[in-house]
């Protein structure tokens, strides 16, 4: 990859707070292409043949982070196909959920590029747990339960802030409150983009 055909946007924030309701809008707006690692990884999880079919469907049960060799490569493949077949005009990514441990960070900088800033959605768990309990009664997301949910907040918490924390402080942070309607958040991210893009 050159850094110079592709603009990378890490979009982070707990689980449930609104990662992937906010980029379907940044997609219909902006032009970006949208991959959520957890959706590659949901899809690697169900292909037939895949040699991390059970590592994966244990880890996201669990709360807990695929090896980082996996979602790096799913991430790469994704970005090369889209670019291959010309279906990106801008070149810009919203690479969603990840990186959420510091050694994918530095993997994803080393073999694609760097990030240009780190849309970052600030929201409290209570409010987390209440979307996610709700959206569980349909979603059939095996990790959308009491228990999984309190899983996957811990390791939010003590594993993917430190990435936070550390794009922070090379002050690529844009943070936005997540915690209002999504209109109203979408609203927000636009302001902020402005001063990226325009
Ligand atoms: N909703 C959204 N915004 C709202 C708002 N402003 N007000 C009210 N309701 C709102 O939204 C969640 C729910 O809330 C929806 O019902 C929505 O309508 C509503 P969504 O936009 O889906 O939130 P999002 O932040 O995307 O939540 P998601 O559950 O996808 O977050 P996670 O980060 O937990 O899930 P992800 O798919 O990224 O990862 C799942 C697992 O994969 C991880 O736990 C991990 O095990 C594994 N993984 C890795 O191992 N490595 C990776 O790099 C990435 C994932
Ligand atoms: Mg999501």
């Amino acid at each position: 990859f050159s850094p110079s055909d592709v603009t990378v946007i890490f979009v982070l924030g707990g689980p449930g707070a609104g990662k992937g309701t906010q980029c379907a809008r940044l997609v219909r707006d902006y032009g970006f292409t949208h991959l959520s690692a957890g959706d590659l990884l949901r899809a690697e999880q169900d292909r037939p043949g895949s040699q991390y079919g059970q590592l994966i469907r244990d880890c996201i049960k669990n709360g807990a982070i695929v090896p980082m060799e996996v979602t790096v490569a799913l991430l790469e493949n994704a970005m090369r196909d889209t670019l291959v077949s010309g279906k990106t005009k801008t070149g810009r990514f919203l690479i969603d959920g990840f990186p959420r441990k510091m050694d994918q960070a530095v993997k994803f900088e080393e073999v694609v590029c760097p990030a240009k800033m780190v849309l970052f959605y600030d929201c409290p768990e209570q409010e987390m747990e209440k979307r996610l309990l709700e959206r569980g009664k349909t979603s059939g997301r095996e990790d959308d339960n009491a228990e999984s949910i309190r899983k996957r907040f811990r390791t939010f918490v003590e594993t993917s802030m430190p990435v936070v924390d550390h794009y922070e402080r090379e002050g690529k942070v844009v943070k936005v409150d997540s915690t209002p309607g999504p209109e109203k958040v979408y609203e927000e991210t636009r302001k902020q983009l402005r001063r990226v893009f325009g």
